[in-house]
């Protein structure tokens, strides 16, 4: 059976349980990472020498990074569904997924541990952190309004990678100027059983 060794709380491995409830698959998922103290033993680096959580095992197949592990999955489990077969349309719908990881994730990273600090930068170094992001949400946001998932007209690997940041953005203490596709899709998201329980419950 799958393993998933990540604790719920993980954003990369909430993209890991949502995906495998969008798909039905069954797996047994282990806590590790923080607050586990689990993840620095030397059984837990033969498998991930990053010391990060996800990892999964399938049946003795061992897979870190979560996007390549969604991408793993759905190419495994959902080929016509969350992954398409067609060579163009996958590479539109990985393209999203990196970008994810590249662009819009650093952006987030940066507004959402300087809100978090104990003693946070000014307010103008604020507005700047609010400012780049928002420059990321708006490239998304006008891909959303093409269609009401990242990649059509249904759910795709595209939108996965996305799930925590845009679940921990819409609960931070700013105002999200604009953006209205951005929000919909969130909606959107939050209608979805398989979101609501590995996401938008656990934060
Ligand atoms: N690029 C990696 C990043 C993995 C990562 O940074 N995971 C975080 C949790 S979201 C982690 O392991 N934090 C340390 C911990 O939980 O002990 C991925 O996407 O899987």
């Amino acid at each position: 059976m799958l393993k998933i060794l990540g604790r719920k709380s993980s954003g990369n491995t909430q993209k890991v349980l949502w995906c495998c409830d969008e798909l039905g698959l069954a797996y047994q998922r282990e806590d590790y990472g923080r607050g586990f103290g689990n993840n620095h033993t030397p059984a837990y680096l033969a498998l991930n020498p990053n010391g990060r959580v996800p990892t999964i095992v399938d049946d003795g197949f061992v897979l870190w990074e979560s996007n390549a592990i969604v991408r793993y999955l759905c190419a495994k489990h959902g080929l016509g569904t969350l992954c398409p077969p067609e060579l163009q349309r996958r590479a539109d719908i990985e393209r999203w997924m990196d970008w994810q990881q590249t662009t819009l994730r650093p952006r987030f990273h940066a507004l959402y541990d300087a809100l978090r600090n104990p003693d946070p930068p000014g307010e103008p170094a604020l507005e700047a952190l609010k400012a780049a992001l928002d420059d990321a949400w708006k490239i998304l946001d006008a891909q959303l309004a093409r269609h009401p998932f990242i990649a059509g007209a249904s759910l795709t690997m595209a939108d996965i990678p996305f799930c925590y940041i845009v679940n921990r953005w819409h609960r931070l203490p700013i105002e999200r100027r604009g953006l209205a596709n951005v929000k919909t899709w969130y909606e959107r998201l939050c209608e979805r059983p398989a979101f609501r329980h590995n996401v938008y419950e656990v934060g």
